[in-house]
């Protein structure tokens, strides 16, 4: 129902995103996508380039005096480290002693990048596989996260884990309990978590894992973590069973497994349920007064792949940053022969701007999905759509059941 393409390489001159059929006259501005790409590039752990960038997004079209037209929105952000790259990344001269690499990094898309695309030079995998992409996923998704705002659903997330350490305890056990209160926001979570060099919750926590970073750099090395995104007032009934492609749980485990690095996606207490009898995994339904209840959440708001109005939790796993200054062996493609893997400029640890990306990908799925529930062509459509069909829904199951 909604789309979007990002073009861009690291190094080039720009990126950009293609955002298409959001609905007309919904209000965002260009400072609202500017807190989030700023959200992205902090962090503790980063590299040399976030000092150099200071992302921020040009509204090129779609938007008029602070609201959607309904036309493609294009969104243009400017790589500053391009001034530096103008020769190396020239579109129609190589640059006179330009060096070739030949060196792939193990865990990086070097090898596979070079072998399936022909390339002669290992600058052309990097280029486009790097993580700088997602600056524009984040700008697109900020858009997302607008929409879902205007429906009073809000997204947050905070890092849980780095390098194997763990909160004494986890938020995210609060709210598979279902002892969370109603009006529980998930964006407070982001407030909190953003307090914190690490997006973690727990100051503890972070003053360990920041010895641990401090370890990793001296030693030459990176390290990965999990971290959780949360939803919350998402209507009941976003997704469907109904075809393998419809499934609002596959969107989100695609999506959250699209940012680079991450490598594991769970919904709920996925893994922990697996190891559990039946009856201490599912979610009891129960009469709270007049309506109908779960006594815990440990589904992560999806059942049947459809949403359950509880709020939806998903976790991610990230591997460790591929680009290691004390390098892993690796093979020399021009030489053929065994040698250490190169080094280049990178991040130690990316886990809190993972946190944030999988922030804005999530708000693009379930804005995807309330668009084809309550699909409109302006906001104002949009609402009277979505209104009508909360307010009727516990009527009509009363009403079918009682017959
Ligand atoms: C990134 C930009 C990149 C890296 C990092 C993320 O810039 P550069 O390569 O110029 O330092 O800092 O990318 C990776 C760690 C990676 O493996 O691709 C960014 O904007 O987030």
């Amino acid at each position: 129902m909604i789309r979007f393409l990002t073009a861009g390489e690291s190094h080039g001159k720009a990126l950009t995103a293609i955002i298409e059929g959001f609905p007309s006259n919904l209000k965002i501005t260009k400072s609202y996508i500017d807190a989030q790409l700023k959200r992205r590039q902090m962090g503790y752990g980063r590299g040399g380039r976030m000092k150099i960038e200071t992302d921020t997004a040009e509204i090129l079209s779609g938007i008029r005096y602070g609201k959607t037209m309904g036309s493609p929105i294009s969104l243009l952000i400017r790589n500053k480290d391009w001034e530096n790259w103008t020769d190396l990344m020239d579109a129609e001269q190589k640059m006179k002693g330009s060096i070739k690499i030949t060196i792939p990094r193990p865990g990086h898309a070097d090898l596979t990048g070079v072998s399936k695309y022909n390339l002669f030079d290992i600058r052309n995998s990097i280029e486009r596989s790097s993580a700088r992409e997602t600056a524009a996923r984040v700008a697109a998704g900020s858009v997302a996260m607008r929409l879902l705002e205007a429906f009073n659903i809000h997204i947050g997330s905070y890092v849980e884990s780095i390098g194997g350490i763990f909160p004494t305890q986890n938020f995210a056990e609060r709210i598979y309990s279902n002892k969370i209160s109603k009006n529980f926001n998930a964006s407070e979570l982001s407030v909190k978590a953003d307090r914190s060099s690490l997006r973690v919750l727990d100051k503890n926590q972070e003053e360990k894992i920041i010895k641990k970073i401090k370890t990793a750099k001296k030693t030459g090395n990176t390290l990965g973590g999990t971290f959780f995104v949360v939803a919350t007032g998402v209507p009941l009934g976003l997704g469907s069973f109904m075809h393998y492609d419809r499934k609002l749980d596959a969107d989100i485990a695609s999506a959250i497994m699209s940012i680079n690095a991450v490598k594991g996606v769970e919904i709920g207490k996925g893994f922990q349920n697996a190891m559990e009898f039946g009856s201490n995994a599912h979610d009891e339904i129960v009469m709270a007064g007049e309506n109908i209840s779960r006594k815990t959440n440990r589904a992560g708001g999806l059942e049947g792949s459809i949403s359950t109005g509880l709020p939806i939790v998903v976790r991610g796993a990230m591997k460790p940053i591929a680009t290691l200054m004390r390098p892993i062996k690796s093979v020399d493609l021009k030489k053929m022969r065994g040698v250490v893997a190169r080094r280049e400029r990178s991040d130690f640890v990316a886990v809190p701007a993972c946190a944030v990306i999988g922030e804005t990908m999530l708000a693009w799925v379930l804005a995807n999905h309330l668009i084809i529930k309550f699909g409109g062509d302006s906001i104002e459509e949009m609402k009277d759509n979505f209104n009508n069909y909360n307010k009727k829904l516990h009527g009509r199951i009363r009403k079918n059941f009682r017959k």
